[in-house]
C-alpha cells in the first residue's frame, strides 16, 4: 500500500523508517471495526491470539509472550540525551549516537516477511489542550490491538496530523524477541521512542509508559504541567458533592483497584458513588482558576489479572466480560480463563501461561507450586466497559483535582494514612517514597526499593530537576491539592495485613476528604497529621483488637533508620537536589529527636 499524507514530516520518517526494516507492506490503522476485525482473524492464524469462548467471552482473545518477555525490563530501558547529566542517576543512559547506531542494526531488516503497521494516536481527547500525538510504526498485530484498546487511533488523529506538525515518533519491531538483542530506547530531546525485541506491553505499547511518563514527564517539565504514575477517581459523597482525587503508587501496588472500588457495606453514610477516570497515568496543568485539573491520556486498562476477582475488584470483573485481551492467563477446557486468585474453583486442568499442559497442585521439581498464569499476566480492556467509567473522560479540560496521595508496600514503617503538613512536605514525602518490589518488572520481588511519586522507572529525565519542578508547580496554585500518604501493606507481626484494603480503603479516603473539607481533627506526629482512630469510620468492618492503632503507629527508631535511606538516596542527586528537600530532611529529623 502507499501511504498517502500531506504530513511531510511524517511521510518521510515513515519512508526512512520502512528503509530501514525493510517491511515486505506497510498498512495504515485507521481505526475501523472492519481494519481490526480483519487484523484479528489474521492475527489468529498466525498464532499471535488465540479466540476464545465467544458465547462467555465475546470480542476475547488470549495471547501469550515470549517466557522471558513478561514485563517491562528496566534494565534495557535507556533515556538517550546529550549529556549524561541530563538523565540523571536515576536512569540507564546512552548517548543519543551511540543508541541509535546499537539499535539500527537490530532494526536493520527487521520487518522482512512481515507488514509494518502505521498507528496514528492521541493520548488524551483529539484536539484536547492536554493531547499529544504519536505514531507507533510495528510489526506486531498484538501491538496494534492493544493500541486500538489503550489510544484514540486512527483517521481523527491523521487529520488532526493535517494540523499539526507536532509528534512523537514511535518505532517498534519485535526483530527476533531475543532478550540479548532487546532495547527500550527514549530520545526526549528529538521527541523520539525506539523499541526492538520485545512483545511486552510496558515494552511495546509506546503510547503508555513511553511516551505518557517517559517522553511527556521531559516535555511536561519545559511546558510545566505535571505527567505523573497516577491513578484519578471521583468520589460522589451521599449529598452529590464529587470530589476528585489522583494517586501514585508503584506498579502493581494497587492503583487499577482503587481507581473503581465499590463501596463497602456498613459505611455510616450511604450512597457514596466512585467514577473512575483513570488507572494508571495522570497529566496535570494549572488551568486558569488556580486550580490544578487532570486527564487520563489513556483510553483502556492494561491491568494486573492475578488477584482480581469479584471481592477484590467487582467492576474489574465486569469490565473484562467482553472486548479483553488476556496475555498470559491460564486457558480452561471450555475456551475461557484463569488466574490465581480468580472467581470460583480452581481448574482441574487447563493450558498455562506458557502453552503447557497445567494440572491442579502441580509442583515443580523443587516443590513449588506451578502457576496457571504468570504474576504478571495482564487484561487490555477499553475504559468505557466498566461499570463506574466517569462522564468527563472525553472532557477537554479533565477533572479538578483535590487531593494527592501517594503510596507503596511498606510491611513495617508507614502508617495506614497521613496528611503531609504543606505542599513543600508533601513533595519531600512523595520524593522519598519506597515501595517492596512486585513482579510488574524483571528483578528481585520484595526487596525495599526507593521510588519516587512511583516514577522511578518512568521519569524521563535527572529526578532532582524534577523534584525541583514539582516544588515550582506548588507555586504555581492558588490552592494546591492538599498531599497524603497511605499504605495498604502494613502487617503484623506474622506477616499478615493489618488492613484489609479493596473496598475498605474507601473509609480511609472519607477521612481524606474529611480533612480537605476541615471536617475533622488530627494528630500531629513528627511524619505529619494522623487520624484519631475514632474518625475512621469502623461500622460494619471488624479488626483484631488492636489492629487500629498498630495501623496508625508511628516509630520514631524506625523513621530515624529510614533518614539513612534517605539521606544516602537524596545524596545521589548532589546539587541537583533542591535545598528545601534537605529543609525538608532536617526538619522531620529535628520533629524525631524532639519526641
Ligand atoms: P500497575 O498496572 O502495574 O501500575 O499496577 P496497579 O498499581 O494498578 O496495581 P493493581 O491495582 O493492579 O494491584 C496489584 C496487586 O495489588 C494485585 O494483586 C492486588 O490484588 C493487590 N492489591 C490492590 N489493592 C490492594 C489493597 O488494598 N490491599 C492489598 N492487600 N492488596 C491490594
Ligand atoms: C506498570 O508496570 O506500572 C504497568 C504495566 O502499568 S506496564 O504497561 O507494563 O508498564
Ligand atoms: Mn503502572
Amino acid at each position: 500500500m502507499k501511504f498517502q499524507t500531506h504530513n511531510k514530516k511524517l511521510k518521510d520518517w515513515v519512508e526512512k523508517m520502512a528503509r530501514l526494516c525493510q517491511p515486505d507492506d506497510i498498512v495504515l490503522i485507521n481505526g475501523s471495526a472492519a481494519q481490526k476485525e480483519a487484523l484479528e482473524i489474521e492475527a489468529m492464524a498466525s498464532g499471535e491470539l488465540i479466540q476464545l469462548n465467544q458465547e462467555k467471552l465475546p470480542g476475547c482473545f488470549l495471547h501469550r509472550t515470549a517466557p522471558d518477555d513478561v514485563a517491562r525490563t528496566e534494565h534495557l530501558t535507556f533515556i538517550c540525551t546529550k549529556k549524561k547529566h541530563d538523565a540523571g542517576p536515576n536512569n540507564n543512559w546512552m548517548s543519543p549516537a551511540g543508541a541509535y547506531r546499537k539499535a539500527r542494526e537490530i532494526f536493520k531488516g527487521a520487518m522482512r516477511g512481515r507488514t509494518m503497521y502505521i498507528i496514528p494516536f492521541s493520548m488524551g481527547p483529539v484536539g484536547s489542550p492536554f493531547a499529544k500525538i504519536g505514531v507507533e510504526l510495528t510489526d506486531s498485530r498484538y501491538v496494534v490491538l492493544n493500541m486500538l484498546v489503550m489510544t484514540r487511533a486512527g483517521d481523527a488523529v491523521l487529520r488532526q496530523l493535517e494540523k499539526e506538525d507536532n509528534f512523537t515518533k514511535c518505532l517498534h519491531s519485535k526483530a527476533g524477541l531475543d532478550i540479548n538483542k532487546r532495547l527500550i530506547l527514549h530520545f526526549p530531546e528529538d521527541n523520539t521512542i525506539w523499541s526492538v525485541g520485545s512483545g511486552y506491553g510496558g515494552n511495546v505499547l509506546l503510547g503508555k509508559k513511553c511516551l505518557s511518563l517517559r517522553v511527556a514527564s521531559f516535555i511536561a517539565r519545559k511546558e510545566r504541567w505535571l505527567a505523573e504514575h497516577m491513578l484519578i477517581m471521583g468520589i460522589e459523597d451521599p449529598r452529590g458533592r464529587l470530589n476528585y482525587i489522583a494517586a501514585a503508587f508503584p506498579s502493581a501496588c494497587g492503583k487499577t483497584n482503587l481507581a473503581m472500588l465499590v463501596p463497602p457495606e456498613g459505611l455510616k453514610k450511604k450512597g457514596y458513588r466512585i467514577w473512575t477516570v483513570g488507572d494508571d497515568i495522570a497529566w496535570m496543568r494549572v488551568d486558569s482558576d488556580g486550580a490544578l485539573w487532570a486527564i487520563n491520556p489513556e483510553t483502556g486498562f492494561f491491568g494486573v489479572a492475578p488477584g482480581t476477582n469479584s471481592k477484590t475488584n467487582p467492576n474489574m470483573v465486569e469490565t473484562v466480560k467482553k472486548d479483553t485481551i488476556y496475555t498470559n492467563v491460564l486457558l480452561k477446557n471450555d475456551g475461557t480463563i484463569w488466574w490465581e486468585g480468580a472467581d470460583g474453583p480452581v481448574p482441574l486442568e487447563g493450558v498455562d501461561w506458557q502453552g503447557r499442559p497445567w494440572r491442579q497442585g502441580m509442583v515443580d521439581a523443587s516443590g513449588k507450586p506451578v502457576c496457571g498464569a504468570h504474576a504478571n499476566s495482564r487484561f487490555t480492556t477499553p475504559i468505557t466497559n466498566c461499570p463506574s467509567a466517569s462522564f468527563r473522560l472525553e472532557q477537554h479540560h479533565g477533572v479538578p483535582i483535590s487531593a494527592i496521595i501517594f503510596g507503596g508496600r511498606r510491611q513495617y514503617l508507614a502508617p495506614l494514612v497521613y496528611e503531609t503538613f504543606n505542599w513543600q512536605h508533601g513533595v519531600f514525602s512523595g520524593a522519598t517514597m519506597a515501595s517492596e518490589r512486585t513482579a510488574a518488572a524483571s528483578g528481585q520481588v520484595g526487596e525495599v526499593r526507593r521510588d519516587p511519586m512511583a516514577m522511578l522507572p518512568f521519569c524521563g529525565y535527572n529526578m532532582g530537576y524534577y523534584f525541583r519542578h514539582w516544588l515550582d508547580m506548588g507555586k504555581r496554585m492558588v490552592k494546591p491539592p492538599k498531599i497524603f500518604h497511605v499504605n495498604w501493606f502494613r502487617t503484623d507481626k506474622h506477616g499478615k495485613f493489618l488492613w484489609p484494603g479493596f473496598t475498605e480503603n474507601l473509609r480511609v479516603l472519607e477521612w481524606i476528604l474529611d480533612r480537605c473539607d476541615n471536617k475533622v481533627e488530627a494528630v500531629k506526629t513528627p511524619i505529619g497529621y494522623l487520624p484519631q482512630p475514632k474518625d475512621i469510620d469502623m461500622t460494619g468492618l471488624k479488626l483484631e483488637v488492636g489492629a487500629m492503632e498498630k495501623l496508625l503507629e508511628v516509630h520514631t527508631e524506625n523513621w530515624t533508620e529510614e533518614l539513612k535511606g534517605i539521606k544516602k538516596f537524596f545524596q545521589q542527586f548532589k546539587k541537583d537536589l533542591p535545598e528545601e528537600l534537605w529543609q525538608e530532611y532536617y526538619a522531620l529529623q529535628e520533629r524525631l529527636k524532639n519526641t
